[in-house]
């Protein structure tokens, strides 16, 4: 385990390079979903379409934990962690506008995101679904003698479905390389989890399995970095799993049917939330530390603005896809 003050080292060490990777990151999320809302709102997107506005340091600290020959799979709350993990934001907005450029030539959408290149395994939208499915990679890996881990981001909604018990028992009876990872942001749709779970701090819930388990705090870059940094290892050298807890927050609405605040939670406590902005938090220690100064901010600022606007031209350009294609992608052909 690491302790508390290796922990801190790193948050507190100055290295210009990573720390513009993780901001970089962080902010090209941002950029690109407040324009999936535009977008959105203007038509060119249907469907569901949840925006991860606020949780960008779990997917920046997770994934630049891994190596590219690791695996990943998720919700449907998938534009941030698909970017994140190196999927084109061209891909992705395609992907979101329904066209035939889009990672899944535009039958997905918005909540299945999925990309053999980057081990992206998706992009899930059936609550706890794919838990199991991580299990299952964590078993083909250990089956196949690789090193690798498999990273399964979801909801803490998902700690009520059953899918989620069956598949962390075997991936703790079997000592597969699974790191689980909820995203408590606090609520599930307009559930809060005090109205949905018995216990409150849900990593104890893996405690049921006698699985290694931590919590952290998700607006903290270095964090999440931290705990999954210990997580992968454990995975990789010993093929035994994790659960991490890591409490966020979602700035926006559940999905874009749903007003930023709601009824069920309350305008004062969203503003004091975003007083800890994942990329404010990052951006400010690194002003403190004399890694980034307002000039280079703006310059990096207007460079993934570009990038975004590339992305949304590229994606509006791609055509749809003919009808027939609806037979297309069906079956596998396996005997080849
Ligand atoms: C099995 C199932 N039940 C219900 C739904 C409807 N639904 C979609 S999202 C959601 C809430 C999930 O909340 P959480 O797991 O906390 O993830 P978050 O949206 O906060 O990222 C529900 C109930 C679903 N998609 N699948
Ligand atoms: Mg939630």
């Amino acid at each position: 385990m690491l302790s508390m003050a290796k922990k801190k080292l790193e948050a507190d060490t100055k290295d210009a390079a990573r720390d513009t990777a993780l901001l970089h990151s962080m902010l090209l999320q941002r950029r690109f979903e407040e324009r999936t809302a535009e977008a959105y709102a203007l038509g060119k997107i249907g469907g569901f379409c949840h925006l991860y506005i606020g949780q960008e340091a779990v997917s920046t600290g997770t994934l630049s934990m891994l190596r590219p020959d690791d695996y990943v799979i998720t919700t449907y709350r998938d534009h941030g962690q698909a970017i994140a993990r190196g999927m084109t934001p061209r891909a992705v907005m395609a992907e979101l506008f329904g066209r035939q450029d889009g990672c899944v030539r535009g039958k997905g959408g918005s909540m299945h995101m999925f990309d053999a290149n980057t081990n992206f395994l998706g992009g899930h939208g059936i609550v706890g679904g794919h838990v199991p499915l991580a299990t299952g990679v964590g078993f083909a890996i250990k089956y196949r003698g690789g090193d690798q881990c498999i990273v399964c981001f979801m909801g803490e909604s998902v700690v009520n479905t059953g899918a989620f018990h069956e598949a962390l028992n075997m991936a703790a009876l079997w000592k597969l390389p699974c790191v689980f990872i909820i995203e408590n942001n606090r609520y599930g749709m307009g559930t809060s989890l005090e109205r949905a779970s018995a216990i409150h701090d849900i990593y104890e819930r893996g405690a049921a399995y006698n699985m290694a388990r931590q919590q952290c705090d998700g607006q903290d870059v270095f964090a999440v970095r931290a705990a999954v940094g210990e997580a992968v290892e454990r995975a990789r050298k010993e093929q035994h799993p994790t659960l991490l807890e890591i409490r966020t927050y979602r700035f926006m609405g559940h999905s874009m049917s749903d007003a930023v605040s709601g009824t069920y939670r309350t305008k004062a406590e969203l503003e004091e939330y975003m007083k800890r902005d994942p990329i404010t938090l990052l951006r400010q220690r690194m002003e403190a530390n004399g890694t980034l100064t307002e000039e280079h901010l703006r310059a990096m600022d207007a460079e993934i603005k570009a990038v975004v606007q590339d992305a949304w031209d590229f994606a509006d350009a791609s055509p749809e896809l003919p009808l027939e294609a609806l037979y297309e992608d069906v079956y596998a052909d396996t005997t080849t």
